[in-house]
């Protein structure tokens, strides 16, 4: 692995902070409140006309320097194209259009989303966050997308939904894992409604600064940083709201490695390591992994009286 020994003297942030990134941050140290910064017209990056990642949300920091590009890109985990790290070469083969997001189940106005039509819908800004995988390797991002509430408010919850059903995309034809027919297919996540709802419930769109890659979950993905990343599900082409807890993939592969609630702690190992620190991806650090990852200010309420639930692996 590439290790790079920093000079004390360097800014870490200054050679992995593109451009428009930067200009995010300068309107935030502008003095701008959030909302103001938002209404500013948009930057077009010269390279991606038309891809718009939305102004940086200055909130959530991640607290650690951004991993570069190509680690995030070409270290991932889609088993739909292969069990192995390096699938971006064959994620290149999945079509992106045209592409349905179908939003149903329990809510007053439910909708075939063309993706373009739900981009154009949706409030769209960046936010850098932590992705820690249950693996024990982390990376943080500068994610593209929207609030999953954004969606939630336009089709309408009803009373009796309680969680939310993330279905990924399953094309025979273009992912070989799917041959791997002990799998159970599709590739299907959940959360709680009210987890669904929290402000840290992001829609991803784009990364850096760019329009999303298959191999990160292309064209809409999900993500919830402070549970381990096996629930974010890519490509989704269905989210139902249901009154019953869905089953997901892992979940029915191996439950007790892998469960509904997979909130990260570091005192909770797993069956088969522990998860006390973790890998940053691209630089080989060893770190200590935090109580949900960091995120406990945000949505430790969303767990009170929930103890007697699993809500750690
Ligand atoms: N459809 C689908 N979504 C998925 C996976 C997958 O295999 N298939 N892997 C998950 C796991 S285990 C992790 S850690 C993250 C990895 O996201 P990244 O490759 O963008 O880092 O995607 C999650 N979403
Ligand atoms: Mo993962």
């Amino acid at each position: 692995m590439f290790i790079r020994k920093r000079r004390g003297w360097e800014i870490p942030e200054s050679r992995v902070t593109p451009e428009h990134l930067v200009f995010g941050r300068r309107a935030a140290l502008g003095g701008l409140a959030l909302g103001g910064a938002m209404a500013l017209a948009n930057p077009a990056p010269a390279a991606e006309e038309a891809f718009n990642p939305g102004l940086r949300n200055m909130r959530y920091r991640p607290g650690r320097d951004v991993t570069a590009e190509r680690n995030a890109t070409t270290y991932n985990n889609y088993y739909e194209f292969g069990t192995d790290k390096g699938i971006y070469r064959a994620a290149e083969r999945l079509p992106l259009r045209p592409w349905t997001v179908q939003v149903d189940g329990l809510v007053d106005r439910p909708r075939e989303y063309a993706i373009d039509d739900l981009l154009q819908a949706m409030p769209i800004e960046e936010r850098v966050y932590r992705l820690r995988c249950v693996e024990a390797w982390s990376m943080v991002v500068p994610w593209s997308g929207f609030p999953l509430k954004a969606l939630l408010d336009a089709v309408g919850p009803q009373s009796g939904a309680k969680y939310v059903r993330f279905e990924t995309a399953a094309l025979r034809g273009v992912m070989p894992g799917l041959r791997q027919s002990w799998y159970p297919w599709p590739y299907v996540e959940g959360c709680t409604l009210e987890e669904a709802a929290n402000d840290l419930s992001f829609m991803v769109v784009g990364a850096y600064g760019k329009k999303l890659l298959p191999q990160n979950g292309a064209p809409l993905r999900v993500h919830q940083p402070w549970k381990y990343g096996f629930k974010a599900g890519k490509s989704l082409v269905r989210i139902t709201l249901t009154a019953e807890r869905p089953k997901s993939f892992w979940e029915a592969i191996q439950p007790q490695e892998y469960g509904f609630w997979a909130n990260i702690n570091p005192e909770v190992s797993h069956p088969r390591w522990s998860q006390a620190s973790e890998r940053v991806l691209g630089t080989g650090e060893r770190v200590p992994t935090q109580l949900f990852n960091g995120y406990g200010e945000f949505v430790a309420d969303l767990y009170a009286g929930l103890q007697q639930e699993r809500l750690w692996a």
